[in-house]
């Protein structure tokens, strides 16, 4: 006979649950979303020893990885972002000068890989503003993603970190918040431009950066802030801004 009593399995959920979530109130660094880009950044930041969790608006990790281009289910990658994919057990295939790699199996081994590095991620949590104090983002407010989309007027709970990262994609969502919400902040969110992958994938490198005291942007959000061109399912520039920004975060904190 197998033992499953009711109330010793939501005894064991409720209290895994409030140890982890008293464990996360103040952190190191915030990511907010888990896409590539976010996910890359967490392993390198993780690795490194910092406490880290990602916050991820949907009940999947992966963001725009796993449809591949048009749902045919492979993505491309360059030559420089090889060894990124590769680390965590990523099979690649040579495709002339680039390389392609299933569109399901990156977001998993990725996610894999962060979360052996020790990052925490969260899933089924929005990010639906920050923390900011003179001038400076202090952490990140969230709520749970069924309570949004229910469109329940619940109010959220905040979690205290050193830096936040914006990693949401297209849509730039934790610096859009900011700029919306924080009248004296001298920043404008220009907006992604049309395709152009070669140009994009460069322009993310130079758009990876903080934007605002202790708010670092990566990925596809990089290019939203600045106006740079989106790119289509070539993938190396995700995971390169992704390792390069957890390496900004790091000197910085580093140098506290
Ligand atoms: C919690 C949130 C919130 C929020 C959004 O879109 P992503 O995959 O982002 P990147 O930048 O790592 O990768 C971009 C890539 O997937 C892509 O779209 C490309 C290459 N496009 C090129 C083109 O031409 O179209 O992931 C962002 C994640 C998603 O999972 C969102 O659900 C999540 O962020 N998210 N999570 N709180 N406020 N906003």
């Amino acid at each position: 006979m197998m033992y499953a009593r009711e109330k010793e399995i939501t005894k064991a959920i409720l209290k895994e649950s409030f140890d982890m979530w008293n464990d996360i109130v103040e952190i190191d660094v915030a990511i907010v979303g888990a896409g590539p880009s976010g996910l890359t950044c967490a392993r390198y930041l993780a690795k490194e020893g910092f406490k880290v969790v990602v916050f991820e608006r949907h009940l999947a990790f992966g963001g725009g990885t796993w449809g591949g281009g048009m749902g045919f289910p492979y993505i491309v990658v360059e030559e420089e972002a090889k060894n990124l994919l590769e680390e965590c057990g990523v099979k690649l295939k040579k495709h002339g000068k680039y390389y392609v790699a299933d569109s399901v199996e990156v977001p998993a081994k990725l996610a894999v890989a962060a979360i052996d590095a020790g990052a925490k991620i969260l899933t089924g949590i929005v990010v639906e503003d920050l923390i900011v104090r003179e001038n400076k983002v202090n952490g990140v407010v969230i709520n749970s993603y069924a309570i949004e989309k229910a469109g329940l007027h619940i109010d959220p709970l905040a979690i205290e970190s050193k830096v936040v990262v914006d990693a949401t994609g297209h849509d730039a969502t934790v610096v859009n918040t900011l700029v919306r919400k924080n009248k004296n902040v001298d920043l404008k969110v220009l907006g992604e431009s049309s395709m152009w992958a070669e140009k994009g994938e460069n322009q993310l490198l130079e758009n990876t950066k903080e934007v605002y005291p202790n708010l670092f942007v990566c990925g596809m959000a990089a290019n939203a802030v600045f106006g740079g061109y989106r790119m289509g399912a070539i993938f190396g520039g995700m995971y390169i801004s992704g390792k390069l920004c957890a390496e900004k975060i790091i000197k910085k904190l580093k140098n506290e």
